[in-house]
Protein backbone atom coordinates (compact mmCIF):
# COMPACT_ATOMS: atom_id res chain seq x y z
CA UNK A 1 0.00 0.00 0.00
CA UNK A 2 1.17 3.46 -1.05
CA UNK A 3 0.68 6.18 1.82
CA UNK A 4 3.08 8.58 0.28
CA UNK A 5 0.58 11.89 0.36
CA UNK A 6 3.08 13.76 -2.91
CA UNK A 7 2.44 10.39 -5.04
CA UNK A 8 -1.55 10.91 -3.96
CA UNK A 9 -3.65 11.67 -7.29
CA UNK A 10 -5.78 14.39 -4.95
CA UNK A 11 -2.88 15.83 -3.52
CA UNK A 12 -3.07 19.58 -5.57
CA UNK A 13 0.77 21.17 -4.20
CA UNK A 14 0.03 25.03 -4.87
CA UNK A 15 2.01 27.91 -3.05
CA UNK A 16 2.10 31.91 -3.64
CA UNK A 17 5.22 33.54 -5.64
CA UNK A 18 4.61 37.47 -5.54
CA UNK A 19 5.95 39.37 -8.41
CA UNK A 20 5.16 42.87 -8.06
CA UNK A 21 2.80 44.99 -5.85
CA UNK A 22 -0.74 43.83 -7.10
CA UNK A 23 0.92 40.87 -9.08
CA UNK A 24 0.92 37.28 -7.27
CA UNK A 25 1.07 34.06 -9.10
CA UNK A 26 -1.03 31.02 -7.50
CA UNK A 27 0.71 28.10 -8.64
CA UNK A 28 -0.83 25.14 -9.68
CA UNK A 29 -4.18 26.75 -7.51
CA UNK A 30 -7.22 25.66 -10.38
CA UNK A 31 -5.08 21.88 -10.89
CA UNK A 32 -7.67 20.55 -8.55
CA UNK A 33 -10.42 21.77 -10.82
CA UNK A 34 -8.73 20.80 -14.25
CA UNK A 35 -11.20 18.31 -15.55
CA UNK A 36 -14.03 20.59 -14.70
CA UNK A 37 -12.92 23.59 -16.05
CA UNK A 38 -11.66 22.26 -19.29
CA UNK A 39 -14.59 20.36 -19.66
CA UNK A 40 -16.75 23.57 -19.14
CA UNK A 41 -14.38 25.19 -22.01
CA UNK A 42 -15.56 22.37 -24.34
CA UNK A 43 -19.26 22.99 -23.69
CA UNK A 44 -18.89 26.50 -24.49
CA UNK A 45 -16.79 26.18 -27.31
CA UNK A 46 -19.34 23.79 -28.59
CA UNK A 47 -22.01 27.27 -28.16
CA UNK A 48 -19.75 29.53 -29.53
CA UNK A 49 -16.31 27.76 -31.76
CA UNK A 50 -13.15 29.50 -31.13
CA UNK A 51 -12.13 31.90 -33.95
CA UNK A 52 -9.05 33.39 -34.90
CA UNK A 53 -10.31 37.21 -35.07
CA UNK A 54 -8.41 40.14 -37.32
CA UNK A 55 -6.95 43.24 -35.42
CA UNK A 56 -7.55 45.86 -36.18
CA UNK A 57 -4.40 46.12 -38.69
CA UNK A 58 -6.06 43.51 -40.53
CA UNK A 59 -3.58 40.86 -39.26
CA UNK A 60 -5.48 37.15 -38.34
CA UNK A 61 -4.19 36.32 -34.28
CA UNK A 62 -2.48 33.75 -33.83
CA UNK A 63 -4.44 32.54 -30.33
CA UNK A 64 -8.12 31.29 -31.18
CA UNK A 65 -10.90 32.65 -28.92
CA UNK A 66 -14.34 32.73 -27.73
CA UNK A 67 -16.13 33.95 -24.26
CA UNK A 68 -18.59 33.43 -21.57
CA UNK A 69 -19.96 36.11 -19.36
CA UNK A 70 -22.66 39.38 -19.53
CA UNK A 71 -19.93 40.80 -22.43
CA UNK A 72 -16.90 38.93 -24.41
CA UNK A 73 -13.97 40.70 -26.05
CA UNK A 74 -13.39 40.54 -29.70
CA UNK A 75 -11.53 42.72 -32.32
CA UNK A 76 -12.04 43.24 -35.83
CA UNK A 77 -11.28 45.87 -38.29
CA UNK A 78 -13.72 47.93 -36.46
CA UNK A 79 -11.32 47.69 -33.41
CA UNK A 80 -11.18 46.30 -29.84
CA UNK A 81 -14.26 46.12 -27.89
CA UNK A 82 -16.42 44.13 -24.87
CA UNK A 83 -19.94 43.27 -26.43
CA UNK A 84 -22.95 41.05 -25.11
CA UNK A 85 -22.83 38.65 -28.51
CA UNK A 86 -20.35 36.75 -30.51
CA UNK A 87 -20.43 38.54 -34.01
CA UNK A 88 -20.82 34.85 -35.88
CA UNK A 89 -23.72 33.94 -34.73
CA UNK A 90 -25.20 37.39 -33.11
CA UNK A 91 -26.24 35.12 -29.69
CA UNK A 92 -25.43 36.25 -26.17
CA UNK A 93 -22.05 34.67 -24.81
CA UNK A 94 -22.57 31.73 -22.73
CA UNK A 95 -23.24 32.31 -18.96
CA UNK A 96 -20.24 32.49 -16.60
CA UNK A 97 -19.97 28.83 -15.17
CA UNK A 98 -20.26 29.43 -10.98
CA UNK A 99 -16.84 27.13 -11.55
CA UNK A 100 -15.00 29.46 -13.62
CA UNK A 101 -16.49 32.87 -11.05
CA UNK A 102 -15.89 30.95 -7.68
CA UNK A 103 -12.43 30.11 -8.85
CA UNK A 104 -11.33 33.62 -10.34
CA UNK A 105 -13.05 35.75 -6.92
CA UNK A 106 -10.96 33.48 -4.61
CA UNK A 107 -7.85 33.45 -6.54
CA UNK A 108 -8.96 37.94 -6.48
CA UNK A 109 -9.59 37.69 -2.72
CA UNK A 110 -6.31 35.08 -1.78
CA UNK A 111 -3.88 37.93 -4.02
CA UNK A 112 -5.75 41.08 -2.10
CA UNK A 113 -8.49 42.04 -4.01
CA UNK A 114 -12.07 41.22 -1.83
CA UNK A 115 -15.31 41.99 -4.08
CA UNK A 116 -13.80 41.23 -7.35
CA UNK A 117 -16.91 41.11 -9.91
CA UNK A 118 -16.05 39.48 -12.77
CA UNK A 119 -18.51 40.05 -16.20
CA UNK A 120 -16.32 38.90 -18.84
CA UNK A 121 -14.57 35.50 -19.67
CA UNK A 122 -11.79 35.67 -22.82
CA UNK A 123 -11.05 31.93 -23.38
CA UNK A 124 -8.09 31.98 -25.40
CA UNK A 125 -6.45 29.02 -27.09
CA UNK A 126 -3.01 28.78 -28.25
CA UNK A 127 -1.64 25.81 -30.39
CA UNK A 128 2.06 25.72 -31.68
CA UNK A 129 3.86 28.82 -32.61
CA UNK A 130 1.07 30.71 -31.15
CA UNK A 131 1.97 33.77 -29.73
CA UNK A 132 0.63 36.91 -28.23
CA UNK A 133 2.38 40.42 -28.49
CA UNK A 134 3.18 42.58 -25.64
CA UNK A 135 0.51 45.08 -25.31
CA UNK A 136 -1.57 46.71 -22.02
CA UNK A 137 -5.16 45.50 -21.64
CA UNK A 138 -6.89 48.87 -21.08
CA UNK A 139 -10.49 47.98 -22.84
CA UNK A 140 -11.94 47.88 -19.56
CA UNK A 141 -13.86 50.72 -17.42
CA UNK A 142 -12.33 50.41 -14.21
CA UNK A 143 -8.56 49.75 -13.49
CA UNK A 144 -9.25 49.29 -10.14
CA UNK A 145 -10.56 46.02 -10.60
CA UNK A 146 -7.46 42.93 -11.04
CA UNK A 147 -7.25 40.47 -13.60
CA UNK A 148 -7.49 37.20 -13.37
CA UNK A 149 -5.56 35.07 -15.80
CA UNK A 150 -5.97 30.94 -14.98
CA UNK A 151 -3.49 28.59 -17.77
CA UNK A 152 -4.45 24.92 -18.23
CA UNK A 153 -2.43 22.41 -20.85
CA UNK A 154 1.36 23.45 -22.03
CA UNK A 155 3.53 25.71 -20.56
CA UNK A 156 3.88 28.61 -22.35
CA UNK A 157 6.58 31.54 -21.33
CA UNK A 158 4.82 34.88 -20.15
CA UNK A 159 6.57 37.91 -20.52
CA UNK A 160 5.28 41.19 -18.84
CA UNK A 161 7.41 44.68 -18.02
CA UNK A 162 6.18 48.29 -16.71
CA UNK A 163 4.15 50.52 -17.75
CA UNK A 164 5.75 51.80 -20.71
CA UNK A 165 6.48 49.60 -23.58
CA UNK A 166 10.27 50.20 -23.57
CA UNK A 167 10.30 48.95 -19.82
CA UNK A 168 12.45 45.82 -19.55
CA UNK A 169 10.53 42.73 -19.42
CA UNK A 170 11.16 39.55 -17.40
CA UNK A 171 10.18 36.33 -18.16
CA UNK A 172 7.81 33.76 -16.18
CA UNK A 173 6.65 30.15 -17.24
CA UNK A 174 2.81 29.66 -16.57
CA UNK A 175 2.47 25.84 -16.37
CA UNK A 176 -1.17 23.79 -16.05
CA UNK A 177 -2.90 24.95 -12.83
CA UNK A 178 -1.36 28.06 -12.40
CA UNK A 179 -3.56 31.44 -11.48
CA UNK A 180 -1.98 34.92 -12.25
CA UNK A 181 -3.82 38.10 -10.54
CA UNK A 182 -3.13 41.61 -11.95
CA UNK A 183 -4.15 44.50 -10.01
CA UNK A 184 -3.58 47.69 -8.33
CA UNK A 185 -0.03 49.36 -9.41
CA UNK A 186 0.45 45.94 -12.35
CA UNK A 187 -2.77 46.29 -13.26
CA UNK A 188 -1.32 48.31 -16.76
CA UNK A 189 1.84 46.60 -17.00
CA UNK A 190 2.38 45.81 -20.52
CA UNK A 191 2.61 41.92 -21.21
CA UNK A 192 2.71 39.17 -23.98
CA UNK A 193 3.18 35.35 -24.31
CA UNK A 194 5.94 33.90 -26.34
CA UNK A 195 5.04 31.47 -29.41
CA UNK A 196 3.91 28.21 -27.77
CA UNK A 197 6.42 25.05 -28.02
CA UNK A 198 4.70 22.13 -29.22
CA UNK A 199 4.26 19.45 -27.14
CA UNK A 200 1.71 16.89 -25.46
CA UNK A 201 -0.24 17.37 -22.60
CA UNK A 202 -2.17 14.54 -21.00
CA UNK A 203 -5.60 16.72 -20.86
CA UNK A 204 -5.68 19.24 -23.57
CA UNK A 205 -2.96 17.69 -26.17
CA UNK A 206 -1.33 19.92 -28.51
CA UNK A 207 -3.03 22.93 -27.13
CA UNK A 208 -2.29 25.40 -23.92
CA UNK A 209 -5.67 27.60 -22.40
CA UNK A 210 -5.33 30.86 -20.92
CA UNK A 211 -9.00 32.00 -18.71
CA UNK A 212 -9.24 35.64 -18.64
CA UNK A 213 -11.65 36.97 -15.91
CA UNK A 214 -12.21 41.12 -16.54
CA UNK A 215 -14.52 43.19 -15.07
CA UNK A 216 -15.03 44.93 -18.21
CA UNK A 217 -18.45 46.92 -18.62
C1 LIG B 1 -0.43 41.53 -16.86
N1 LIG B 1 -3.70 36.79 -22.25
O1 LIG B 1 -5.93 37.87 -23.24
S1 LIG B 1 -3.14 36.38 -19.26
C2 LIG B 1 -5.04 38.66 -22.87
O2 LIG B 1 -1.93 33.88 -21.42
C3 LIG B 1 -3.76 38.11 -22.36
O3 LIG B 1 -3.52 34.27 -22.84
C4 LIG B 1 -2.49 36.12 -21.89
O4 LIG B 1 -2.87 38.83 -22.10
C5 LIG B 1 -2.66 34.64 -22.04
O5 LIG B 1 -5.15 39.89 -22.88
C6 LIG B 1 -1.99 36.48 -20.56
C7 LIG B 1 -2.23 37.20 -18.05
C8 LIG B 1 -2.40 38.67 -17.92
C9 LIG B 1 -3.60 39.25 -18.14
C10 LIG B 1 -3.75 40.59 -17.90
C11 LIG B 1 -2.71 41.38 -17.47
C12 LIG B 1 -1.34 39.42 -17.53
C13 LIG B 1 -1.48 40.77 -17.29
C14 LIG B 1 -2.84 42.75 -17.19
C15 LIG B 1 -1.78 43.47 -16.72
C16 LIG B 1 -0.56 42.87 -16.58
FE1 LIG C 1 -3.56 40.88 -21.99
Amino acid sequence: MNLDLFDHPDFHPHWREDLFPGAVVLRGAARENDTALLAEIDRIAGLVPFQYRATPGGYAMSVAMTNCGDVGWVTDKAGYRYQTTSPESHQQWPAMPELFRDIAVKAAEQAGFPGFNPDACLINRYQPGAKMSLHQDKDEHDFGQPIVSISLGLPAVFQFGGLERSDKTQRITLTHGDIVVWGGPSRLRYHGVLPLKAGEHPLTGAYRFNLTFRKAV
